[in-house]
């Protein structure tokens, strides 16, 4: 049942007793019992004792961006229900609803999740006696109130980085690139392999990068051009957002040995027939 302010409580019989004249002592008498009976006699009264329970009904709410992702977040539960202690922990995937009633404060914790940052925690319903916050991953519910719904969102940061010819502008692959911040375990990424999203040769996407600054190295050169700049090049992941940032292009030039191969041109049919990945020579040809 629900009051004019919206507070839920859950009604519980603790006892029966036969009513002893018109009205119903204040205390249960010493003859009543557990047992709900109701003999449908003509004149039967009889004196029904329970309590309420103030219930406040919480939904943990997990989304993520970008959307949809098959990761599952685990949160940290402490507090109580009319029934009990809270569960100690549970985990909510993308869309997932927990739904609690509690009956006293209770805190609902996000952990950290590698990849994943905790961009926002919002509450919405009747959020007196409800604290938030985000840093913490935390929403604590008061017992008292109505109901109150949470959304914890994580957000996954990208960035999208490209390989260019420097003569010209082509995009060229395949590149590897390392991607690096403190305190976080590198990805090396070579292109059009695992976990490069975008199958553009000279296109490397990465996902999973938390919001702050991170640094990102050529580390391997497309076959045939070498590595014009190996400095590490510093950008930054915004809070919030799951749009990739885009590194400027990395350029590098052709090797020596591709870019005179108009001056090969007279050697012999069997040195130009070389394995253009490896340089060396293959088979003459029939
Ligand atoms: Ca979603
Ligand atoms: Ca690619």
């Amino acid at each position: 049942m629900t009051d004019a302010t919206g507070q839920r409580y859950r009604l519980t019989i603790t006892s029966v007793a036969k009513a002893p004249g018109t009205s119903c002592p204040a205390t249960p008498p010493a003859n009543a019992t557990d047992a709900f009976v109701t003999p449908e006699r003509q004149e039967t009264t009889g004196c029904v004792y329970g309590i309420l329970d103030p219930v406040r009904q919480v939904v943990i709410e997990k989304q993520t961006l970008p959307d949809g992702a098959p990761d599952r977040f685990a949160f940290d539960l402490d507090g109580s229900t009319v029934d009990g202690p809270l569960p100690a922990s549970t985990t909510l995937g993308d869309d997932d609803t927990a739904t609690y009633e509690i009956d006293g404060s209770s805190t609902f914790g996000e952990r950290d999740t590698a990849g994943w940052s905790l961009s926002d925690l919002s509450c919405t319903g009747d959020t007196s006696g409800v604290r938030t916050d985000l840093a913490a991953g935390t929403v604590t519910v008061g017992a008292e109130g109505g109901d109150v719904h949470c959304v914890f969102t994580n957000t996954q940061g990208g960035a999208i980085v490209e390989k260019r010819d420097a003569d010209g502008g082509a995009l060229i692959g395949t590149a590897t690139f390392r991607f690096e911040r403190p305190g976080r375990p590198a990805i090396v990424v070579t292109d059009n392999q695992a976990p490069d999203l975008d199958p553009t040769v000279g296109r490397v996407e990465v996902r999973g990068l938390v919001p702050g600054e991170w640094t990102v190295t050529e580390t391997a050169a497309p076959d045939g051009y070498r590595i014009d700049d190996p400095r590490p090049v510093t950008f930054t992941v915004p809070a919030g957002t799951a749009t990739p940032v885009r590194v400027p292009a990395f350029t590098d030039s052709r090797l020596l040995s591709e870019a005179l191969r108009p001056q090969a041109r007279g050697a012999s049919r069997r040195q130009r027939h070389r394995d253009r990945r490896t340089g060396r020579g293959l088979p003459a040809l029939a």
